[in-house]
């Protein structure tokens, strides 16, 4: 017997064990109950991660314990191959994005491999593959016959560095959250999938889902942010123009004082055209990048149109006033200001001297000042003619009534989603399968011209796209008439909208999923991944299953019964300043520690013998330099101590 405990002895033996003898091999089995474990899949980035490490310790503990249960437990794994990093990395090692990409699958999966995770090996998936895109393309033709999917010019966050399109929440503080270019905007042809038709579907399924963390619903549910408005049209004076705005508070409808439009609101440039000061403002506000979380905190800037609307109620004359917290992709691109009951409106109105009207009075013996802000509760109406001291209800409902009775309001229901735009002009994607004919027309490839191969030998240089370079890769023929391919290619969260569901048939070639494999895994039982990705993966993952139900692929409304999301792996951070007064950050794996009787650092010091300053906990990044590599850890301890430690030192949600 050995003395020590050898894991690199005993568990290299027993991973080949379970290699060759297929253990975690998943086979469908009606007489069995089956559990579908899933994790979500890793982007190939070069390394595994200690946050990889927690997330799939976690799902490989749920697989156990299910398949000692006697359940019929799938748990597969693959790579989500496609995306940005790749081509990154293919123009800084001077190789091709493919090749960068299959390198580090056959890297990480060893590393995979020496965890000893349950995984079923034989369905493993890498999307980059034409077998597994293929179906995503053939799919997306489908929703363009079904007419879920449509060709618009808009204008979309452009990254001159990356050349790419960004979505809104990849723009930070006005710059790309990869490379921290200023993003510009640029008016460019995209695909579009109707997710707003869904929008009502996605958030009352919320409510079948009791297993989900209350937090990521809330995410989604203001995510899709539903809404229950009245949209109104003004009348704008002395010309032939009309603005609508959408309001979720007609009972304020008293107290709009102006109308503030979005810089790229048809009627700015109408009234710019003879007021080169308000052109000039109206270019810089198009240029400058808004996101919409920043619309609340942002500083409010405008420029009075000399345009007047009538008030369809009072016959006032409103100032109409371009306005930078408007935005013209959100509602119509215009709003009616209500300064005494928008904190935003109030702002904007303070700074330019334009009136505040109270409408709206407490309910309570409540104190307010509207000289110092607005007062944006609901309350009991004043200054608003037959509707005076009429509650919320009542108001919406009178004045509502009112303004459709005058053919100038009409009641809405509105969604904050927007449709999903799923073009990106990057290389490293699947091509997007549209074709355009001479005539301008643009036609679905056929299913017999699928896959649209992304050529994978090619060169980077980093300025355009190999496939957009290439004068002769788009050319192809339809009908026998020549034809144009689109160089754009998918959205990668495209891929992993629908990878849970090809893992019951991965090597399915009859079609996008063998449906009996499918009805018979799915749902899947236990999702667990990173709260990083609660509103866009999860909400399009869940619109996906949607799609595939209504194309008769599975009969399930929601693709996971149960979601678990880990929290983050944190370390020490450790730095001293340099003589040019730079931050040198020094790992953990670097330091000697003194700490005192309770356990606390009290001293740190780098091998040199300088002293550092202690930051505390923060999450493992590479800025920091705090990364702890699971495999070093591995290599010293072993796989069962590495995950029995990622196990019991923190709850599965909490950070560890
Ligand atoms: N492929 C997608 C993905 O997130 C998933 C798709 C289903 C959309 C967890 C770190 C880290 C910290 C600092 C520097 C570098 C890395 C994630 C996911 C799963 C896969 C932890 C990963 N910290 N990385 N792919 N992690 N924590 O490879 O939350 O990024 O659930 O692993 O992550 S992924």
């Amino acid at each position: 017997m050995q003395q020590h405990y050898r894991p690199d002895l005993i568990e290299p033996a027993v991973q080949q064990y379970w290699a060759e003898n297929k253990v975690f091999k998943a086979i469908k089995d009606t007489s069995k109950e089956k559990y579908y474990c899933l994790s979500m899949f890793p982007y190939p980035s070069g390394r595994l991660h200690m946050g990889h490490v927690r997330n799939y310790t976690i799902g490989d503990v749920v697989s156990r314990y299910q398949r000692m249960n006697g359940k019929n437990v799938l748990q597969p794994i693959g790579w989500d191959a496609f995306g940005l990093p790749a081509e990154g990395a293919a123009i800084k090692n001077k190789t091709a994005p493919a090749k960068w990409t299959y390198e580090n699958i056959e890297y990480m999966k060893n590393q995979l491999k020496m965890l000893g995770f349950g995984y079923d090996w034989d369905r493993e998936i890498a999307t980059c593959r034409p077998e597994y895109y293929k179906w995503e393309q053939w799919f997306f033709t489908e929703l363009y016959k079904k007419g879920l999917v449509y060709k618009k010019t808009s204008t979309v966050n452009w990254c001159p560095n990356d050349e790419t399109v960004l979505a809104n929440e990849q723009v930070h503080e006005g710059c790309c959250w990869r490379c921290d270019t200023p993003v510009e905007q640029k008016e460019i042809p995209q695909w579009f999938i109707k997710i707003t038709d869904y929008a009502e579907q996605l958030l009352g399924g919320l409510d079948q889902l009791p297993q989900w963390p209350d937090m990521v619903k809330t995410m989604q549910r203001n995510w899709i942010g539903r809404s229950e408005g009245v949209e109104i049209t003004f009348d704008v004076a002395d010309t032939a123009e009309k603005v609508a705005v959408y309001t979720t508070r007609p009972d304020t409808f008293y107290g709009v004082s102006y109308l503030g439009i979005a810089a790229a609101h048809p009627l700015a440039d109408l009234a710019a055209e003879k007021n080169p000061e308000l052109a000039e403002f109206i270019r810089e506000a198009k240029n400058a990048k808004v996101a919409e979380a920043d619309l609340a905190t942002m500083e409010k800037k405008g420029m009075a149109t000399g345009l007047f609307a009538i008030h369809p109620l009072t016959g006032e004359k409103l100032p109409i006033w371009v306005a930078n917290f408007v935005l013209m992709h959100y509602g119509t691109g215009a709003v009616m200001a209500v300064p005494a009951h928008d904190q935003r409106d109030f702002e904007f109105a303070q700074k330019y001297s334009l009136p505040i009207k109270q409408v709206i009075a407490p309910l309570a013996d409540e104190e307010i000042d509207l000289t110092k802000q607005a007062f944006v509760e609901h309350g009991k109406l004043v200054n608003s003619a037959e509707f005076d001291d009429l509650d919320f209800d009542g108001a919406f409902n009178g004045i509502a009534d009112k303004l459709e009775k005058l053919g100038v309001g009409k009641r809405q229901v509105n969604y904050r989603l927007r449709d999903w735009g799923v073009s990106r002009q990057r290389y490293w994607g699947a091509p997007i399968p549209m074709l355009t004919l001479p005539n301008g027309e643009t036609v679905p490839a056929p299913i017999e011209d699928l896959p649209i191969i992304l050529p994978e030998d090619v060169v980077m240089d980093g300025v355009k796209s190999p496939i957009k370079a290439d004068p002769n890769w788009a050319k192809t023929t339809f009908n026998g008439e020549p034809a144009l391919k689109e160089t754009d290619t998918f959205d990668t969260f495209m891929e992993s909208s629908w990878y849970y569901a090809r893992y019951t048939s991965p090597s399915y070639a009859e079609g996008m999923l063998d449906k009996d494999e499918a009805n018979y895994w799915l749902p899947v039982d236990q999702y667990i991944g990173g709260i990083e990705h609660a509103t866009m993966h999860l909400l399009y993952f869940r619109f996906f299953h949607k799609l595939l139900r209504d194309a008769g692929f599975v009969t399930s409304d929601e693709p996971a019964r149960k979601l678990l999301c880990q929290g983050m792996v944190l370390a020490d951070a450790f730095y001293y300043t340099s003589p040019t007064n730079e931050r040198i950050w020094v790992s953990p794996t670097q330091v000697t520690l003194e700490r005192d009787e309770k356990g606390r650092i009290i001293k740190a010091t780098d091998p040199e013998g300088r002293e550092l300053v202690h930051t505390g906990m923060t999450k493992m990044s590479k800025s920091k330099n705090n990364g702890i590599d699971p495999q070093e850890m591995v290599e010293k301890y072993g796989a069962d101590t590495v995950r029995l430690f990622m196990m019991f030192a923190s709850p599965a949600e909490m950070t560890l």
